[in-house]
């Protein structure tokens, strides 16, 4: 079939239904970017990248690149059609009146900006500075669907400020200890106030009309709440993973793989009070495999557990990691068909397979997997 040819359709409203066409996001040029708040929360304690900034070395660059080249092919050759984001200048810095940040970041994860629910495309409103710009290596294929698909409704959430008031002076100590961390996540204190909404889109998890939000790092609960009154069609639920010192993104921590199935990283269980409506509706929360590597590769912000990070393609088939050999094991056991992806190398610059990747369509449709409410 040739894709080029044919006319764009957006639509998706799930992670598992079946992939048609994607955008697989790029290195090319990323930064790792200079100490801003939300960020630093981040970055771990024992982290080769504090200290530091500036573009990434060329050959890791280059090396994440053919990775995530050999993933947009493997995907093409199973029909999924591909798209490739538009990389801007990531050296240049982001000022608005509000703040000023020395460089940018990059746009190897569009997961983390692009929202999509049905035909709509949602451009997150971020929470790191160097981040706020990044919608715009997307706007070439925006501007290309709205052109193709009558049916597209091309959206951005208001764009957040991000003065010093979006932020817990309290996390900008260097040394807060992990006890500490994790006394403050359970308590829900997370480095960002509730001044204005703020979301990235890969705390979202679509489950036809149920919506799965991660209040963490760089989700507040005003941003849930615009998330709320923005799809008023849906239920919004936040949910929070007490385990986890730095929650940003639920997509290494609680990922479904078809309807009544979802994984969940045993070390950021889901408490109990929030697993009732899971469980009420038939639905299995297991823990995931363990990952197959004791710490993240070099540069890298993500845990290890994008192990877990995985792309489902339908029901039956998952992309893992091609090294997460305990995590394929497990989905061999539950018997999914694995797809292996070589991505390790290009964790660094931004996340995992389910990271890397947007959906644009999906062979699905606006369903109720939760009728129990
Ligand atoms: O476990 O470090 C990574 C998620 C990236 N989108 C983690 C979360």
């Amino acid at each position: 079939m040739n894709w080029t040819a044919e006319k764009t359709t957006v639509n998706s409203w799930n992670e598992w239904d079946p992939l048609k066409h994607v955008i697989v996001g790029l290195a090319t040029d990323c930064h790792i970017p200079p100490a801003e708040p939300a960020l630093d929360a981040k970055v771990p304690e024992d982290s080769d990248m504090r200290g530091q900034w500036g573009k990434r070395p060329q050959e890791m660059i280059d090396r994440g690149n053919e990775l995530l080249d050999n993933f947009a092919l493997q995907l093409q050759k199973r029909g999924i059609r591909v798209d490739r984001p538009t990389p801007t200048d990531f050296s240049l810095p982001a000022t608005t009146p509000d703040f000023h940040t020395d460089s940018q970041f990059g746009c190897m994860p569009p997961r983390d900006v692009l929202l999509t629910v049905g035909s709509e495309i949602l451009e997150a409103t971020m929470s790191y500075r160097c981040r706020w710009f990044e919608y715009l290596c997307y706007r070439p294929l925006m501007q290309q669907y709205f052109n193709e698909d009558p049916n597209f409704r091309h959206e951005a959430a208001p764009k957040p400020r991000l003065t010093d008031a979006d932020y817990r002076a309290d996390y900008l100590s260097e040394k807060i200890g992990i006890e500490k961390r994790l006394e403050w996540t359970a308590d829900k204190f997370f480095v960002t106030t509730e001044e204005e909404p703020l979301f990235d889109a890969a705390d979202v998890l679509r489950m036809g009309k149920d919506l799965v939000v991660q209040h963490g790092f760089t989700t507040n609960l005003k941003g849930i709440e615009w998330l709320r009154r923005h799809f008023p069609d849906h239920r919004v639920h936040a949910v929070n993973f007490p385990g986890d010192p730095y929650p940003i993104h639920i997509d290494a921590t609680f990922t479904p793989v078809r309807p009544g199935l979802i994984l969940n990283n045993p070390n950021r269980r889901l408490p109990d009070d929030q697993r009732e409506f899971f469980h009420r509706n038939g639905w299995e929360i297991v823990d995931a495999a363990q990952p197959a590597h004791n710490s993240p590769p070099p540069l890298c912000y993500s845990s290890t557990w994008l192990s877990m990070n995985v792309l489902v393609l339908d029901p039956k088939t998952v992309c893992v990691e091609k090294s997460e050999v305990y995590q394929a094991e497990q989905f061999d056991k539950l018997g999914i068909e694995v797809v292996e992806v070589e991505l390790r190398d290009a964790y660094a610059f931004g996340g995992g397979l389910h990271c890397c990747t947007a959906d644009v369509y999906r062979e699905s449709s606006f369903e109720d997997y939760f009728p129990k409410g």
